[in-house]
């Protein structure tokens, strides 16, 4: 079986790549189709925007496509920036600008938790009408991960991505950033969803050999 990974992340499809057994699957990404437009992430939970980037790819490809959307949830700011922390530093912004405003957000504050949580979609391809034009249609399901841990008072590190330099994991004295890259995928939100998916979806694409 063809599947799709849906991310021009580079950073993420690394991860993805190096965690998920993708034994018994053909498997591409996004930058394989760069005809195919990004998929606008105007969403306002996870769930939704890792849908729509499955489906619009599935519809677009003719393939079984998986999308993961992640977002650092902080307490004490009622969960923000969540689905928004690709962006939360404005249009443009890079990783450095989202964790500058992160440490500006939470000073003087006491209650640094914080949880990194994935919604991993997959998005498989429905019989495609008769006549032509219209849309395939796509069947979809979704799988979860989570990690909670604390935000660090300064940026440490300079492994991973993103948020990764302010993050640290619950049990450990050390940053995301400061993991290596093994460590990090064995605990992370991403690890978790994806053992999650694996678990739920390999039958879709590995054995029924035997039946
Ligand atoms: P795609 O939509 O193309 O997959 P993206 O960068 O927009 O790429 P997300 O919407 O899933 O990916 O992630 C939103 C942001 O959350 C991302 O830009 C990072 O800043 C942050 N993030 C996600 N996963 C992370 C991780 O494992 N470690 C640190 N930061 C992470």
């Amino acid at each position: 079986m063809k599947l799709v990974i849906a991310t021009r992340n580079p950073h993420k499809l690394e991860e993805i790549k190096a965690i998920f057994d993708f034994k018994g699957l053909d498997v591409c990404t996004a930058l394989d189709f760069p005809e195919i437009p990004d998929t606008v992430e105007d969403c306002d939970t996870l769930e939704g925007n890792a849908i729509k980037k499955a489906v619009e790819l599935c519809q677009a490809t003719g393939l079984t496509a998986l999308a993961d959307d992640s977002g650092l949830e902080v307490e004490a700011l009622n969960d923000e920036p969540g689905v928004y922390s690709a962006r939360w530093a404005g249009e443009g912004c890079t990783y450095a600008d989202n964790n500058l405003k992160l440490l500006r957000e939470l000073s003087g504050k006491d209650n640094r938790r914080a949880r990194f949580r994935t919604v991993i979609a997959l998005a498989r391809p429905g019989k495609e009408p008769s006549c032509g034009g219209a849309k395939r249609k796509a069947k979809t399901a979704t799988v979860e991960g989570v990690i909670e841990g604390v935000i660090a008072k300064a940026l440490r590190g300079e492994n991973g991505f993103g948020y990764d330099p302010l993050f640290i994991p619950e049990g450990y004295d050390q940053t995301f950033a400061e993991l290596s890259t093994e460590e990090k995928n064995k605990i992370s939100h991403r690890a978790r969803a994806l053992a999650e998916a694996s678990k739920r979806w390999k039958h879709l694409w590995v054995g029924n050999f035997h039946h």
